[in-house]
């Protein structure tokens, strides 16, 4: 099932149409061919018709073989049929979009403290976005950084699948990694590079060779 390609994730590829230099598809076009095997959509300033639209083609894109979750809408998620969506604390709660989108479909869910992360498995999240693990600026309203401690204790706590997320830079992400991360999202560190398939194929390398 494709669903199963969640416990195969390295690094967790997330599109920013404010930050790139491209273009969000030909971003989640080099970032396939860079290797990623999961892409979030994700879109804060557009219409539903205009992330629907964007939707579709990167579902095509993504095939059989590459992830493709929708970040806030569970509406642009099933309008695009994609694999599933990732909701923050702020959206649309965990029992809503499972109920919209049925087990078959991955429901994600973003926690910023451990108590968060242990909910959400409860409730019966597919995996947890664990963070910010470090400041960030991508996201404004983000919650305070748990740091390294924060993946240590998720570690031990929490058996879904963990995703962390924020702040994670190239001369951070040996640290992530030795606090015991294996799935790891990096937003502008990615996006703001004028490489993304180089930056994508270096990071995929860094995190699977660490995991193994
Ligand atoms: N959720 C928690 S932090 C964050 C999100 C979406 C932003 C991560 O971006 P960056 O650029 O990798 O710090
Ligand atoms: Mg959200």
């Amino acid at each position: 099932m494709k669903k199963e390609i969640l416990n195969d994730i390295d690094l967790y590829f997330i599109t920013d149409s404010n930050l790139t230099k491209n273009d969000v598809i030909e971003d989640v076009k080099a970032a396939i061919r860079g290797g990623v095997k999961v892409v979030q959509y994700r879109e804060k300033n557009k219409s539903v018709d205009e992330m629907v639209q964007k939707a579709k083609q990167i579902k095509e894109l993504c095939g059989e073989d590459v992830l493709f979750i929708v970040n806030d809408s569970i509406e642009v998620a099933l309008a695009s049929d994609a694999d599933g969506v990732h909701v923050g604390q702020k959206d649309e709660s965990y029992d809503v979009a499972r109920a919209k989108l049925g087990y078959n479909k991955i429901v994600g869910v973003s926690a910023s403290t451990i108590e968060e992360a242990l909910k959400a498995e409860r409730e019966g999240a597919n995996y947890v976005g664990l963070g910010p693990i470090f400041p960030t600026d991508t996201k404004k309203d983000a919650a305070e950084a748990i740091g390294l401690n924060g993946i240590k204790e998720a570690n031990k706590k929490i058996k879904i699948p963990i995703v962390v997320i924020g702040g994670i830079h190239d001369y951070n992400i040996e640290n992530v990694l030795k606090a015991g991360a294996s799935k790891i999202a990096m937003i502008s560190e990615i996006i703001g590079s004028e490489h993304v398939e180089h930056e994508v194929r270096k990071y995929v390398r860094q995190i699977r060779d660490y995991s193994r």
